[in-house]
């Protein structure tokens, strides 16, 4: 690989900064390196791996194959790492990250517990000036914000919740000497991927877990086993193969491994025409994914609501207790509007003693007190209150931080009815500013190693052309952003996650007063890149650059 002329002014700390240490700011910092560019990484952990440094609650692990939720950029990584299951853990993904982080000698380059607090466009030198959480202040000509989809965490305000004196703990910001949870009376907020995981884990150890739930979630039980030597060693002989129909498929995933749940239709069967014996048939050979075989749910509201109903079935015939079965039961929005869940015994875990739900649909909560959290209905008294309630995702890490661009803008104001970016990459007004799997991009839809290489690889390239052809600005052109825009929500329309009854934090609805607006580009994987690499061969169209 060829290396530029980099940028040696003396008031620069670095070519780039990359904020965030977890997976895209590792290979931020490394191909930065290879293309000769000086990087330095700013992160607010006290160590790497960033959603996999933060997320260490009972129960956290991927639900993408482990094969596959890892780096191909590196033939001899690949071989030499052994994951032990198809699910890889929080512990065994944020060692992975470590080990990454420790093979390719990153760590000289990052700064741990170093939070970014402001970042400043310096229009008189086109460079970008930093204020971190240690009083540093630092300054360099490009910026890759790194700062993840899914780590501004959400934490609701009930009237009390200072006054409570057992412990409040968030799953997303779980300490690392952990929480003492034998035998206590704990309660769990929020049933998405989080909750999900944390509550058969909490319910083993746990005197009394009580489970308050706001909205009954879709989740397919994970079949997650130990990877045997036999299994690595097939896929690790056709590596090569497997990334590439990552890199080509449309959320970034082969599915070799046991994707279970991410398998489309496998027929082209619709339900509106099936039987009453067939749906039956159905249950009895796929279980809960039975709601997931049929051709026509995923754009026919009523083929939907009767794949629903599978899935009630299905609860209706774990769950022990009728009443608790019925609270469980996802009504009210349809299959496929929410990130899928996968799950190791969610619902068998209401058949335990120990465990017992509020539904708050029907009696919500009204406060917190020094010893529990008092609904409408009754009185829970707790030790620890877990909240599970999820994250201001996609926009909130950038708006959390005081991005201030060209004329003083604050990128918080320019994006409060939602934000705008040119392929999710740039946002016009904030020269030298490239944004890694954020809003606009296939960000949440597509597995993030693949999607890494390919974006953040995207990202450095441009970042070496600029500085090859004595670029020191590019901003985003307003005319190429707001079409693009246009775009990300045209192709979105139609589908579930856009239906009138989906609120989920893929639109911006799980967080109170924030613009319903759908984040992610659902175009897939492969056409969004095409489309990055359209607008590079065209010399950055769409890009001001001077
Ligand atoms: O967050 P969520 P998450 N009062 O937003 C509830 C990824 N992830 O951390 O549905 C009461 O999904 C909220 O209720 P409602 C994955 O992409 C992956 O669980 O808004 N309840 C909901 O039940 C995932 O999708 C993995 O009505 C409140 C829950 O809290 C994403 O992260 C593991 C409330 C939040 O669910 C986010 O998952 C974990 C309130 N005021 C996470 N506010 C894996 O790889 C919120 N809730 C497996």
């Amino acid at each position: 690989m060829s290396t530029p002329e980099v940028t040696q002014d003396a008031g620069l700390d670095a070519d780039v900064i990359v904020v965030g240490a977890g997976m895209s700011g590792l290979y931020a910092l490394k191909v930065l390196r290879e293309r000769g560019l000086r990087a330095l990484v700013l992160e607010k952990a006290p160590g790497v791996g960033g959603t996999w440094y933060w997320n260490r609650y009972p129960g956290a692990r991927c639900d993408i194959p482990s094969l596959e939720y890892s780096f191909g950029f590196d033939p001899e990584l690949e071989q030499e790492w052994e994951w032990s299951e198809h699910f890889a853990s929080q512990p065994e993904i944020e060692r992975y990250l470590n080990h990454i982080a420790d093979r390719y000698d990153l760590r000289r380059d990052i700064r741990l517990s170093c939070g970014v607090t402001a970042a400043t466009f310096d229009e008189a030198t086109d460079t970008w000036v930093f204020a971190t959480e240690t009083g540093d202040r630092l300054r360099s000509r490009f910026v890759i914000m790194a700062t993840g989809g899914l780590s501004a965490p959400h934490r609701p305000d009930w009237p009390g919740m200072d006054r409570f004196q057992g412990t409040v703990v968030q799953t997303s910001l779980w300490p690392e000497e952990g929480v003492e949870l034998e035998g206590k009376r704990i309660g769990i907020v929020g049933t998405g991927s989080s909750g999900i995981q944390a509550i058969p884990e909490i319910a083993k150890v746990a005197g009394h877990l009580t489970v308050f739930q706001r909205t009954a979630a879709f989740t397919w039980p994970s079949q997650n086993k130990e990877l045997t030597e036999a299994e690595q060693a097939e896929i690790k002989a056709k590596y090569r193969q497997l990334r590439e129909e990552q890199y080509a498929s449309f959320s970034g995933t082969a599915g070799t491994t046991g994707a279970v749940i991410f398998a489309f239709p496998t027929d082209d069967r619709k339900i509106r025409e099936s039987t009453p014996e067939e749906r039956e048939a159905a249950l009895a050979e796929h279980g809960f994914s039975a709601c997931r075989i049929w051709s026509d749910t995923a754009t026919d509201l009523d083929a939907n609501e009767m794949a629903v109903e599978l899935f009630r079935e299905m609860v209706r015939r774990t769950v022990q207790d009728p009443e608790t079965a019925e609270a469980l039961m996802p009504r009210g929005y349809p299959l496929g509007c929410k990130r899928p869940v996968l799950d190791g015994g969610y619902f068998a875990t209401f058949n335990r003693d120990n465990v017992s739900l509020v539904d708050l649909q029907n009696d919500p909560i009204l406060e917190v007190t020094e010893t529990g959290v008092r609904t409408a209905k009754g009185f829970v008294e707790l030790d620890v209150l877990v909240l599970a309630t999820g994250f201001d995702a996609m926009t909130g890490a950038l708006t959390r931080i005081d991005v201030r661009g060209r004329d003083g803008r604050l990128l918080r104001d320019d994006w409060a009815s939602g934000p705008r970016t040119y392929l999710g990459i740039g946002t016009a007004g904030y020269p030298n500013l490239f944004i890694c799997v954020g809003p606009g991009s296939p960000g949440v839809l597509a597995t993030y190693p693949p999607q890494i290489e390919l974006q953040v690889g995207w990202i450095s390239e441009f970042v070496q052309y600029l500085v090859e052809h004595g670029l020191t600005r590019a901003d985003v052109d307003a005319q190429a952003q707001e079409e693009w825009g246009e775009h990300v929500n045209q192709v979105a329309e139609g589908t579930m996650f856009t239906a009138a009854s989906c609120n989920s934090w893929y639109n911006g609805a799980n967080i109170e007063g924030k613009p319903r607006v759908f984040l992610p580009y659902v175009g897939g994987l492969p056409v969004y890149m095409d489309k990055c690499n359209d607008v590079a061969a065209h010399g950055y169209e769409g890009f001001v650059l001077s």
